[in-house]
């Protein structure tokens, strides 16, 4: 920036033009706001922009993931899948933007580096990893939840010749894998989803598998015309339902009791969930499931029972069966063919809790066992969820202090909205609050509509500086922990409890989500804005 050029400013400054940024900017410009969207990439888009991976899709009904802020939206989109593929929901987004005129409002290109608090002004000023320079009044973050892709560190991996890349930096020219060899290690969600979409068109596929996840089918399929009709017709009672749900899906739990319902009853009952599509059997299953040892084991059983009949070969059925945890207590990949694809004879499972990698070769992968190799690695070794991508950016608040340093063992939010000590830095979909476990578009289409109404309050009555207190954070912290000791997920090994093996650190536990339900924490955000903003102090 020249001397005699002022660093540009906005009132507002949302970070990351995804499916929060883009809605929280439309909410603001309905305002006439002064509002201004940094979005790292090149285009907007977030998730559904860099996830290009063959079978990236939805796992939430797409109907149930629109926007519903507009009815006419709403009227002219047509979903052609019940779990829409990426390349359609990337549309579906940029149509939205397209629709309300917001594109000229973003900036794309535009990775903040640095965000450091202005005492004599009340704002944030960001520099940008180009050098550039902004100032705001607000900076606001919807910067993603899985937005921080992690690599393992194993040798070599630099001298493989072929392409390798993480999974959410697929490329975007066309990359033909008919025919090739290719690896994949990971099977989260994302390897399952891919792992099923290739496996029947490479030469050769090597599933490089550390822990097995509990996958179930998605079914998915796509909706005629009159269905759509139909859908349109409903969407009253779509988003109805999905707001009486815990995850703000169509899927609620079964409110027996699993001990009341006689053993044949509930095989029926595990039967035809195992048949129905989506999230269904996660979150429509009897609630012991998800919190009850017992019930947990008696159900994981029956959907171990399912990969063996899948699986042909008993031997790699059973090391596709999770040992470590019990079904739904970590992310449940939903899967389309995932694993009739072990049956194909060019599809190789390789268990590395018995050879464990030992280092990337110009040629493939090498394990303690033998040498693998390939023309292409994918790396489907997931992210630093909900954490990263602020770690990523150096906030630094009054005092010079770090948000990476606060949060060094862990995130400490009130309601996911504001970390105490960083005035003015409101998350759009922040850890510990409910856009982290539930149908994202239906969580934080609330977020945005309270964090805009916390930012009129504060705009009405003059105020120029938003923060939370340190009390108001503890408690939180304490009712989000106390959430966590509820469900068994506590004690699983995944993004839900802040474990990622190949960040330094996170090995440790980590509060990053609410469990609570998304009814739950809406009736609590509702109560606590009737009550002036409980626990928020304004200057
Ligand atoms: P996940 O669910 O975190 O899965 C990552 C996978 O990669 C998982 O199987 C890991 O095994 C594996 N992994 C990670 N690091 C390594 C190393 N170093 N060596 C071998 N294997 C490794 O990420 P996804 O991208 O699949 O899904 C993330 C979310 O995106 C998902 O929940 C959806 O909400 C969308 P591990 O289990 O750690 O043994």
């Amino acid at each position: 920036m020249s001397v005699d050029q002022p660093v540009p400013h906005h009132e507002f400054v949302i970070l990351g033009a995804g499916v929060a940024g883009i809605y929280q900017l439309y909410r603001l410009l309905q305002l006439d706001a002064d509002v201004l969207v940094l979005e790292a990439h090149a285009d907007l888009g977030g998730t559904w922009y860099q996830n290009r991976y063959p079978g990236c899709r939805f796992d939430s009904e797409s109907y149930t993931y629109g926007y519903s802020f507009s009815e006419e939206l709403l009227q002219e989109w047509d979903w052609t899948e019940h779990f829409s593929p990426q390349p359609e929901t990337l549309r579906y987004l940029n149509h939205v933007v397209d629709k309300f005129d917001l594109r000229k409002h973003m900036q794309f290109d535009s990775r903040v580096a640095t965000a450091t608090f202005d005492e004599a002004t009340d704002g944030w000023h960001l520099q940008l990893e180009d050098g550039r320079e902004l100032t705001c009044h607000v900076l606001i973050t919807a910067i993603g939840l899985i937005s921080a892709p992690t690599m393992p560190s194993f040798e070599g991996m630099d001298s493989f010749r072929g392409p390798s890349f993480h999974t959410y930096d697929w490329p975007h020219e066309p990359l033909d894998l008919t025919g090739k060899k290719v690896a994949v290690i990971g099977t989260g969600a994302t390897g399952v989803q891919l792992i099923g979409a290739i496996a029947a068109d490479v030469a050769e596929l090597h599933v490089f598998q550390r822990r097995p996840n509990w996958c179930a089918p998605l079914h998915n399929r796509s909706i005629s015309p009159e269905e759509m009709a139909e859908l349109k017709a409903s969407y009253d009672a779509i988003f109805e339902a999905c707001a009486q749900t815990p995850g703000g899906f169509l899927h609620g739990p079964d409110r027996r009791k699993f001990a009341e319902v006689p053993p044949a009853e509930r095989r029926a009952f595990w039967e035809e969930l195992y048949a129905s599509p989506g999230f269904a059997i996660w979150l429509g299953n009897f609630r012991e499931v998800l919190m009850d040892e017992e019930a947990n084991a008696e159900f994981s059983e029956f959907v171990a029972d399912k990969i063996r009949r899948r699986v042909d070969d008993p031997e790699v059925a059973e090391r596709l069966i999770p040992k470590d945890h019990g079904f739904g207590v970590q992310r449940v990949p939903m899967e389309t063919g995932y694993y009739e694809a072990f049956n194909l004879p060019h599809v190789h499972l390789v268990d590395l809790m018995e050879t464990p990698i030992e280092r990337i070769t110009p040629s493939g992968v090498r394990t303690t066992e033998r040498d693998y190799d390939v023309d292409v690695i994918v790396y489907a070794t997931g992210f630093d969820a909900v954490t990263g991508a602020f770690d990523r950016i150096d906030f630094i608040g009054p005092g010079g202090r770090h948000l990476r340093d606060k949060w060094h063992l862990g995130p400490s939010t009130y309601l996911g909205v504001q970390t105490a000590g960083f005035p003015n830095l409101v998350m759009v979909a922040g850890p510990q609050g409910a856009s982290v476990s539930t149908n994202y578009p239906r969580a934080i289409e609330f977020a945005v509509d309270w964090n805009t109404g916390l930012l009129e309050h504060a705009a009405r009555r003059g105020f120029r500086r938003i923060e939370v207190t340190p009390e108001a954070e503890a408690e939180w912290v304490e009712h989000v922990k106390e959430l966590y000791g509820m469900l068994l997920l506590r004690n699983a090994k995944s993004w839900f409890t802040g474990y990622n093996s190949n960040v330094e650190g996170h090995d440790i536990k980590r509060w990053l989500i609410y469990n609570g339900g998304a009814p739950r924490y809406r009736k609590r955000l509702g109560e606590i804005a009737a009550d002036g903003y409980r626990g928020f102090v304004f200057h």
